[in-house]
């Protein structure tokens, strides 16, 4: 039942040798990145959606919006096919290591979608660059840049829950006006928060465990440092398998969060999508998948259907096949960007001409901002570290900002205190299309997170005065203080009731529906996907009893 001492991984304290080790093992990843080779390839499914052919519901993306639809829908009775931009990952081949999915120290070919060069969200360590040269490859991670923003997000069956920390937070009801203003909050509190949680697994870390296991070491001391500083520490709720976890401390399973696998996947003991709302909706027998399959164009057809123009692709990004297909109705579920990027461009385009104005806009990044507090040397954070965060330090009322206690799992003692803040950024950026390009701009400023970085530093600045630390200024580049240039957490591009009615239908078109983060204006004051899964599970509910 013990956890895992520090000493039993050969810990003795700081030494500049192994700091030097264990950086090295870090860039040292890149030996273990491989060619992309014939065993990596594989022939594409056989229920692949069929050239020519018609289904009634069609779902673009298999994140959270589309999980929830797909099955919902599937239980009304109704055939649905999701269609996928990345892979299948349960059914990919291993990796050199043996494995599905690569550590977060290892980055290699399965890692990042479609880059040449890795991208990592931590790009320095100690003054070294991480990044580094990688095969082309449908991986999982795609850190997808915009003039003023690089936007995380996951690709798979599965979409984001495949690379998430699977933090699962339900806002205060208090705050749930300013997140969805034209929503009953009586209703999702009685039944769709409880709904979606059910649904997505959510479970809380077992307290006793807490205090007792060197895996969240770093996470006590992120709470000592609140604490003395007077503001609300809190545990945060989770989708990993916690039971799961406390046996991997005791070693009689595989390791995944205690070993170095969150953002290019976890092997074991987060409950994905695939493994909760997918799982049942494949289980109904009337949900098929279409991986590496990404929508181009949605467009009236005859008889009230759309055409959907699909481009099929191998994992290297070549175009092996286009196809066309009918539907009879449409959920757009490809993520807050995908979404708002494939409606901008189809209403430019002339494919959707109808839609309304609010296409595109109230953009935002749910006010995400990182930072690391570099701690005095008597104040270590462990060289192991779980990467599934558990805790966070709630200032959102005085000072606008809820903080992720988050992992530095380098598998050295960093003393650094590690943050993902979220906070209450109030700009909001738009969408357009870019013709002489043919692509779709966002205007999100990075100065803009200057707002965000104000509201960080009511909690930072106060800690680091009270406990006389500092600012880490190597992890973002060099002398550099604020993760400011990315964001976990796109939200919005299609807000319900302006560019969608109520429930996310599109203005214009009977029987397309957006049914992901797009729908939510930019922020939802704490991680975003169990708000997500709740809007999905209201709005499916109302479709499903009225339009089908
Ligand atoms: P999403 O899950 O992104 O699914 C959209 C799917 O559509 C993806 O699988 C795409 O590949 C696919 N797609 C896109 N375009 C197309 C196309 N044209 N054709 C076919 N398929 C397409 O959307 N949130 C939390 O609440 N807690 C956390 O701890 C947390 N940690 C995060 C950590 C990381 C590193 C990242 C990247 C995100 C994290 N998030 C977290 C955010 C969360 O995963 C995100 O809000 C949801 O995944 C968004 O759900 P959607 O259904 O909107």
């Amino acid at each position: 039942m013990n956890s895992t001492p520090k000493q039993a991984n050969g810990s003795d304290g700081i030494s500049r040798r192994r700091l030097l080790a264990g950086t090295g093992s870090i860039l040292g990843a890149a030996v273990l990145s491989t060619q992309v080779t014939a065993a990596h390839a594989r022939p594409m499914a056989a229920a692949d959606i069929p050239d020519g052919g018609r289904v009634p519901v069609l779902v673009i993306g298999t994140g959270y919006g589309g999980s929830v639809a797909a099955l919902r829908l599937a239980q009304a009775g109704i055939d649905v096919h999701m269609v996928e931009m990345g892979q299948d990952w349960d059914t990919a081949p291993n990796g050199p290591d043996g494995k599905r999915h690569p550590k977060v120290t290892s980055p290699d070919y399965r890692s990042f979608w479609m880059r040449t060069k890795t991208k990592a969200p931590l790009s320095n360590f100690l003054g070294f660059p991480l990044d580094k040269e990688v095969p082309k490859f449908a991986g999982i991670l795609d850190a997808e840049e915009f003039a003023g923003i690089t936007v995380y997000q996951g690709r798979g069956v599965g979409g984001g829950s495949l690379v998430n920390g699977g933090m699962a937070v339900t806002p205060r009801r208090q705050h749930f006006s300013s997140v969805l203003p034209s929503v009953n909050a009586d209703e999702m509190y009685a039944t769709y928060y409880p709904r979606a949680n059910s649904g997505l697994g959510v479970g809380m870390i077992n307290p006793d465990w807490f205090e007792r296991t060197s895996y969240y070491q770093y996470s006590r001391v992120g709470r000592k440092h609140a604490q003395r500083s007077g503001f609300a520490w809190t545990f945060v709720p989770d989708v990993y398998d916690w039971a799961y976890m406390e046996a991997e401390d005791n070693g009689t399973v595989p390791k995944s969060a205690l070993a170095q696998e969150i953002l290019y996947g976890n092997n074991h003991g987060k409950r994905t999508l695939p493994k909760t709302y997918l799982a049942q909706a494949k289980a109904t027998g009337k949900v098929t998948i279409s991986a590496l399959h990404e929508v181009t164009s949605v467009t009236p057809a005859t008889g009230g259907d759309y055409a959907v123009t699909l481009r099929k692709i191998d994992t290297s990004g070549t175009t092996v096949a286009t196809k066309t297909v009918k539907a009879g109705k449409v959920f757009f579920a490809a993520g807050s960007v995908g979404t708002s990027k494939l409606l901008v461009k189809l209403k430019a385009t002339g494919a959707l001409p109808l839609l309304n104005a609010e296409v595109g806009k109230g953009w935002g990044e749910n006010g995400n901002v990182m930072v690391g507090r570099a701690n005095h040397l008597w104040d270590p954070t462990g060289d192991v570290q779980s990467t599934i965060p558990c805790s966070g330090i709630d200032n959102w009322d005085a000072g606008g900002a809820f903080a992720e206690v988050a992992p530095l799992p380098t598998g050295i003692e960093t003393f650094a205190s590690f943050y993902l803040s979220i906070t209450k950024n109030p700009r909001r950026a738009e969408f357009t299309y870019n013709a002489a390009a043919q692509r779709v701009d966002l205007s999100w400023q990075q100065a803009w997170k200057q707002d965000s970085i104000a509201m960080a530093k009511t909690i930072f600045d106060k800690i680091n005065s009270k406990e006389g630390t500092i600012y880490r200024t190597d992890l973002f580049g060099s002398n550099k203080i604020w993760g400011d240039h990315l964001t976990y957490h796109p939200l919005g591009g299609a807000v319900l009731n302006k560019a969608t009615d109520n429930y996310g239908r599109l203005h214009g078109y009977p029987g397309l529906y957006v049914i992901d983060g797009a729908l939510i204006p930019g922020n939802t004051a704490v991680n975003p996907f169990v708000t997500i899964t709740a809007l999905a599970e209201r709005n499916i509910e109302r479709i499903i009893a009225t339009d089908l």
